[in-house]
C-alpha cells in the first residue's frame, strides 16, 4: 500500500462489488432520487411548487405572455439545452460496467508494480467496450473493431490499458490516425454510411495504406462481430514495459481472454440485429450483471527481455504485428470481473476517459511509434470533451489521495486548503515523493540517433502476418471473411476501389482474391502478388478460444410453444437449461397464458410467455427448442412467422432441438435443396438439429450436448 492512502480507503473491503475502494469513493457523489419524501428544488436549493407552467400574464380564460423573470423555468430549460457534451471523435457509442481485478500471480520478476505483484490485492475497475467508428446512437451489431478500455483504481494511482478486441492495429505511426479515421467515418459530402466501412473511402485508404492490411483482415474475419462483449478478448495492442525491483526492463504485450470463449454472429444476423435490436450488446452485458452472471476474463502478459527486441522477423514495437504465441506464450496472472451495472450513464460510462499515460511505478511505456502518439491525443481529447478538471469527476477520480498544485479551470471541485500554490514552498508542502515512498522513477533509457522522419526496415513488411492469420483460419472462418469482403467492396462505388483492393488480397492469399474478385466483378487475379508462405500459428482463429469447462451458462435459448403443447418435454427442457445456467424464454404467438395438451383455459394457470413471435426473433437466440403436442405444432405450423424462426435459426447453423410432433415440423421447415435428415426418427447432430419422436431425457442431454458443442452458436 502507498503511504499516505486514506485509512478509509485501505479499510475497504476490496472484495465486493457493493463495497469496495471506488464505489466507497464515489459515495459522496451519489444522490438517490427514488424517495418519496423527497421534494423538487432549484439547483440553487429553493423547493418548488411548480415546474410545469412556465410563469405567465394568465388568467382562467386567457393565455398572455411568459415572464422572462421566472428564473427557474430558465434554469430548467438552459440545463436541458446544454444536456449534451461532444460525443467522442471514435469509440462514441459504448457501454461500461464496474469490476474487480485479482491477481493470481506474483509477477515481481518482471514488475515492481503492486497490481501485479501483490496477490493478496482484489483492485475496483472500470471497463468500457464500444463499437469505433458509429455515433453515439448507432447500432452495437455492426461489423467493426470494438473497444476494451480497462481503468484499474490501484492504490498507487490509475492504471489506463486503452485496449481493442483486436491485437493489431491499422497504422504504424500515430500521426496517420486522423487519415484512418476520418476515412473510415462518413463521407464527407453526404454524411453516409453510418458505423460501416462498406464504403469507397474506407477501402481507398486500406489500398494505398499496405500496413492496414493484417488488421483489416481481422477487421472483415468474425472479430468484427463478436456475439457479445463478454465473448470476446482485449488487447492491449501496443508494446508497453515492465520495470522490476532490480531496474531490469521487458518489453510487454497484455491480453484478457473470456471464460465464456469467443464467439461471433454470422453476418446475417448481425445486420439484421441492428435493425431488430441495436442496443443488442448492451443489454446483454447488462442483463448477465443484473443476473448475477458475472463475465470473466484471464488476464495474461507477453514478456520479451529489452536486450531481445531485435531478434526476430518483426519489430515489437510495431502495432500492426502480433508477437506469436508459440514463441512467446502468454503467461495468465489474474482475473478481471465485471460484477456491478453503472448507477447512471452520462456520469459514469460517458464521462469515464482513459489516457494511455496513465501508468503506474512498475509499469512504463516503449517506443511504438503509435503509443508515443497516443499518450499526447488522449488527455488532449479530454479536454475537449469534458473540460480542464476531468479527472476531478468521480468516475476518474484515483481511490489514493490526489496531491498537487494543478489549480483552478472551468468547474473545479477540489478545494485545497493552504496559503501556497507552488514548489517549493516553506511548508515543504506537496514534497516530490522518493520511489521508497511510491514515486514513479523513470527509467533511465539511453537514447541516441537521427532527428528523421523514417520507418526502420521492419516496419516496411506488411503481409507476412496477414498470411499468418490467414492460414490459421478454419475453412468456414475463411468463407466468412471471404463473404465479408465481398460484401464491403460490393459497396464501393468507385471501380478503381474494388479492383485495386483485389490486387491487395492476392498478396494475402490468391484463392481469396480470386474469390473476392469474381463477387465484386474486378479482374479475376491470375498470380498471387506474393507466393503465401503456408505457416500458421495458434490463439488466431477463435476456435482456439472454446468456453472454458464448455459450459453453455449465460446463452439464451428461445422455447417455442402455443395452446396443447407437451408440457412434459416443456418443463424438462427448461430445467435442463436452467441446470446448466442457460436461460430458457418462452416463445408463442401472444404473451398472455398458453396452456398445454389437456389443461382447461378456465384453470386460470397456463404459461405466461417472455415473448411473443412479433416482439423477438430468432437472431436474439442461441439455440431453439419445440417441445411437440399436436394442437401447438398445428398451430406453430400455420404461422409464418414461427416457421421463418425455424428457418432462420437453421440458416444460422444454431442448435435446434425438437420432440414429439415438433421433428416433423423442424424437418419440414428445414426442408431445403440438399438437406436431407436421416429416416430415422431420432437425429442426433445432424445440421446441428436434435430431434426425438418420444420426450426422452437423453434427448435433453444430446440438446444441450449440441448446444454446447455448437463451434460458433452462429
Ligand atoms: Fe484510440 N482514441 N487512438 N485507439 N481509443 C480514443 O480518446 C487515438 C488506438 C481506443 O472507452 C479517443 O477518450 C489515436 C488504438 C479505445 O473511452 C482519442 C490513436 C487502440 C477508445 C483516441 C489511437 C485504441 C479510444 C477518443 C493512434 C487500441 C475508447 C475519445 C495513435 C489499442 C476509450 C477518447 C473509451 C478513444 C485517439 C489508436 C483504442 C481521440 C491518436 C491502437 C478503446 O483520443
Amino acid at each position: 500500500m502507498a503511504p499516505g492512502i486514506a485509512d478509509a480507503v485501505k479499510e475497504a473491503v476490496t472484495g465486493s462489488p457493493s463495497e469496495n475502494a471506488k464505489v466507497l469513493a464515489m459515495k459522496d457523489n451519489i444522490r438517490n432520487y427514488q424517495d418519496s419524501n423527497n421534494r423538487i428544488t432549484t439547483d440553487y436549493g429553493v423547493k418548488q411548487t411548480n415546474t410545469d407552467d412556465w410563469l405567465k400574464v394568465a388568467t382562467e380564460d386567457k393565455t398572455g405572455p411568459m415572464l422572462l423573470e421566472d428564473h427557474s423555468s430558465r434554469e430548467k430549460i438552459h440545463r436541458f439545452d446544454h444536456e449534451r457534451i461532444p460525443e467522442r471523435v471514435v469509440h462514441a457509442r459504448g457501454a461500461g460496467a464496474f469490476g474487480t481485478f485479482k491477481l493470481y500471480e506474483d509477477a515481481s520478476d518482471v514488475t515492481s508494480a503492486g497490481v501485479l505483484t501483490d496477490t493478496s490485492r482484489t483492485t475496483p475497475v472500470f471497463v468500457r467496450f464500444s463499437t469505433v467508428l458509429g455515433s453515439r446512437g448507432s447500432a452495437d451489431t455492426v461489423r467493426d473493431v470494438r473497444g476494451f478500455a480497462v481503468k484499474f483504481y490501484t492504490e498507487e494511482g490509475n492504471w489506463d490499458i486503452v485496449g481493442n478486441d483486436i491485437p493489431v492495429f491499422f497504422i504504424q505511426d500515430a500521426l496517420k490516425f486522423p487519415d484512418v479515421i476520418h476515412s473510415g467515418k462518413p463521407e464527407p459530402h453526404n454524411e453516409i454510411p453510418q458505423a460501416q466501412s462498406s464504403h469507397s473511402n474506407f477501402w481507398d485508404f486500406q489500398y494505398l495504406h499496405s500496413e492496414a492490411t493484417h488488421m483489416f483482415l481481422w477487421a472483415m474475419s468474425d472479430r468484427g462481430i463478436p456475439r457479445s462483449y463478454r465473448m470476446m478478448q482485449g488487447f492491449g495492442v501496443n508494446t508497453y514495459t515492465l520495470v522490476n525491483d532490480k531496474g531490469e526492463r521487458h518489453l510487454v504485450k497484455f491480453h484478457f481472454t473470456p471464460h465464456l470463449g469467443v464467439h461471433s454472429f454470422v453476418w446475417d444476423e448481425a445486420l439484421k440485429l441492428a435493425g431488430q435490436d441495436p442496443d443488442f450488446h448492451r443489454k446483454d452485458l447488462w442483463t448477465a450483471i443484473e443476473g448475477g452472471q458475472y463475465p470473466k476474463w484471464k488476464f495474461g502478459i507477453q514478456t520479451i527481455p529489452e536486450d531481445q527486441a531485435d531478434n526476430f522477423e518483426f519489430d515489437p514495437l510495431d502495432a500492426t504485428k502480433i508477437w506469436p504465441e508459440e514463441e512467446f506464450p502468454v503467461r495468465y496472472l489474474g482475473e478481471l470481473e465485471l460484477n456491478r451495472n453503472v448507477d447512471e450513464y452520462f456520469t459514469q460510462t460517458e464521462q469515464v476517459a482513459f489516457c494511455t499515460g496513465h501508468v503506474v511505478p512498475g509499469i512504463g511505456f516503449s517506443d511504438d511509434p503509435l503509443l508515443q502518439g497516443r499518450n499526447f491525443s488522449y488527455s488532449d481529447t479530454q479536454l475537449s470533451r469534458l473540460g480542464t478538471n476531468w479527472q476531478e469527476l468521480p468516475i476518474n477520480k484515483p481511490v489514493c489521495p490526489v496531491m498537487n498544485q494543478n489549480r483552478d479551470g472551468k468547474h473545479r471541485t477540489t478545494i485545497t486548503k493552504g496559503t501556497v500554490n507552488y514548489w517549493p514552498n516553506r511548508f515543504e508542502a506537496t514534497k516530490p515523493a522518493t520511489a521508497q515512498e511510491g514515486g514513479y522513477v523513470d527509467y533511465p533509457q539511453k537514447v541516441s540517433g537521427m532527428k528523421t522522419r523514417l520507418r526502420s526496415k521492419k516496419f516496411r513488411e506488411h503481409y507476412n502476418q496477414a498470411q499468418l492469420f490467414y492460414n490459421s483460419m478454419s475453412e468456414h472462418e475463411k468463407m466468412h471473411i471471404m463473404n465479408a469482403l465481398s460484401f464491403e467492396l460490393d459497396h464501393c462505388d468507385d471501380p478503381i476501389v474494388y479492383k485495386r483492393m483485389v490486387e491487395r488480397i492476392a498478396d494475402i492469399d490468391l484463392d481469396l482474391a480470386k474469390g473476392v474478385a469474381e463477387m465484386v466483378g474486378a479482374d479475376i487475379p491470375e498470380v498471387a502478388g506474393r507466393p503465401n508462405h503456408g505457416k500458421k500459428s495458434k490463439g488466431l482463429s477463435q476456435e482456439d478460444f472454446p468456453p472454458e469447462n464448455l459450459t453453455i451458462a449465460t446463452r439464451m435459448v428461445a422455447i417455442l410453444i402455443a395452446d396443447g403443447y407437451d408440457a412434459v418435454a416443456y418443463n424438462a427442457i427448461k430445467a435442463a437449461l436452467a441446470a446448466q445456467g442457460a436461460l430458457p424464454f418462452t416463445i408463442a404467438p401472444r404473451r398472455t397464458p398458453i396452456y398445454a395438451a389437456g389443461e382447461s383455459k378456465d384453470s386460470g394457470k397456463g404459461v405466461a410467455p417472455d415473448h411473443n413471435l412479433e416482439g423477438q426473433r430468432s437472431t436474439m437466440y442461441d439455440a431453439i427448442f419445440i417441445p411437440g403436442g399436436a394442437d401447438s405444432i398445428a398451430t406453430l405450423r400455420k404461422n409464418g412467422r414461427a416457421l421463418h424462426y425455424v428457418r432462420e435459426a437453421f440458416g444460422h447453423l444454431k442448435a435446434i432441438g425438437a420432440t414429439g410432433e415438433a421433428v416433423k415440423f423442424v424437418q419440414d421447415a428445414c426442408s431445403l435443396p440438399g438437406v436431407e435428415f436421416s429416416e430415422s426418427n431420432n437425429v442426433v447432430d445432424s445440421y446441428g438439429v436434435v430431434t426425438a419422436a418420444q420426450t426422452e431425457a437423453s434427448t435433453f442431454k444430446d440438446a444441450i450436448d449440441l448446444v454446447k458443442n455448437a463451434k460458433d452458436f452462429s
